[in-house]
């Protein structure tokens, strides 16, 4: 087993991620602190800078046209607006911005004023981030020539459920833009939502494809779906809490460099299950109380529940931002790994009620 493997196996993944949770935790916590700073946390901060009206019909989604989930709609922002909020993000602590738009893909014609924002928001000396859909490779070069920092392009599911979640755009549209962000040398944002009705087998899909790209992607968020009212999933189960956390560990170490993000969702977390999370790897989180659309945990609960892991926001330059201290393909800690001859023990997860 090396260290910076694309060549994973479903079962594999699945043995990793179906262990004793006692083990799998150790493995990941393990595999985290020699990576990253286990005491930090990287911060970014959400704008949805076009609201509503998407075309597209993910079934999660409050932004999509086909669902009434009541949105307040707005229009693409102001560039003065935009920066505006960036300043605000930075100085409650965010050192990246994400900037997220409801479209299928940006137009052409929107491009000179998404740049200028890029270019705007990175002289405040913080990341950019933008979600906006899809990219052709034109579109993802003027974003890298603005400076534009990180792409967040979901894969969301594994490519079976995925057909149905969403059917306006393929799986291999979604790995068509990711493609067209790493060879414009921006740095990748790419994760998935649980939560969507899909089955252990498509969770480890995911992390498969996440983790088979030729390169992994930089940051990972893994998002718990925030159920709204008016969107097709309004009434799916509750996540088994132990469940999303046997992915954010699997992901962790499946990904050993990537900044796993406790993304949407965490509203609905206990402190306990956050605690969790973050010891199972998860090292960046939303900070605000709002995401896009829908909230996230109010800034003073935040701030509480850090103090009292004793996890320290994340500056930017300070040195645990370039921690990757590994680079060669040599597995550093065979003593964790899973002998391939190993008899695993599968326990069958409790269904979520
Ligand atoms: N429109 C762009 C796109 O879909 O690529 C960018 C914005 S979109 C809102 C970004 C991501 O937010 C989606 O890929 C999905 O993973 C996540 N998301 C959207 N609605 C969600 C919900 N209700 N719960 C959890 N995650 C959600
Ligand atoms: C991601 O994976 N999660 C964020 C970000 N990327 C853009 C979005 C979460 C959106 C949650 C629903 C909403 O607020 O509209
Ligand atoms: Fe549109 Fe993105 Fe929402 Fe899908 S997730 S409906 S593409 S805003």
């Amino acid at each position: 087993m090396t260290i910076l493997r694309n060549d994973w196996r479903r079962h594999e993944i699945l043995e990793i991620m179906q262990q004793p949770l006692n083990d799998l935790l150790f493995t990941a916590h393990t595999i985290h602190r020699q990576f990253h700073n286990q005491n930090e946390i990287q911060i970014s901060k959400l704008l949805s800078i076009k609201t509503g009206r998407c075309p597209e019909d993910c079934a999660y989604c409050p932004q999509s046209i086909r669902f009434s989930t009541g949105l307040d709609e707005k229009q693409l922002m102001a560039i003065a607006d935009v920066v505006a909020e960036a300043k605000n993000a930075k100085s409650s602590g965010a050192t990246r911005f994400c900037m997220g738009a409801a479209w299928r893909s940006p137009k052409n014609r929107d491009m000179p004023v998404l740049t200028e924002m890029v270019k705007q928001v990175k002289a405040l000396e913080m990341e950019t981030c933008m979600t906006l859909g899809m990219l052709d490779q034109d579109q993802a070069e003027e974003f890298a020539s603005a400076g534009l920092d990180y792409y967040n392009h979901n894969l969301d599911t594994s490519p079976e459920h995925y057909r149905k979640i969403i059917t306006t755009r393929t799986y291999e549209d979604r790995l068509e833009t990711i493609k067209n962000v790493q060879e414009a040398k921006i740095k990748v944002c790419s994760g998935g939502i649980l939560g969507l009705g899909e089955q252990t087998q498509d969770r480890a899909s995911l992390l498969q494809h996440l983790a088979n790209l030729d390169q992994h992607p930089e940051s990972v968020p893994i998002n718990q779906l925030i159920r709204v009212k008016g969107t097709p999933l309004q009434d799916n189960d509750d996540l088994d809490p132990i469940e999303f956390i046997r992915v954010i560990a699997t992901a962790r170490i499946l990904m050993p460099k990537a900044v796993v993000r406790l993304s949407a969702g965490r509203e609905q977390m206990s402190d306990e299950m956050q605690a969790m999370a973050f010891f199972a790897g998860a090292n960046s989180m939303f900070y605000g109380d709002k995401l896009l659309t829908t909230n996230n945990p109010t800034e003073n609960h935040d701030t509480e529940l850090l103090e009292k892991l004793g996890i320290k926001a994340q500056s930017l330059n300070s040195p645990t931002t370039s921690i990757h201290r590994l680079e060669h393909t040599e597995d550093p800690y065979p003593e964790l790994a899973i002998p391939s001859n190993t008899p695993v023990q599968y326990y069958t997860p409790r269904q979520a009620k």
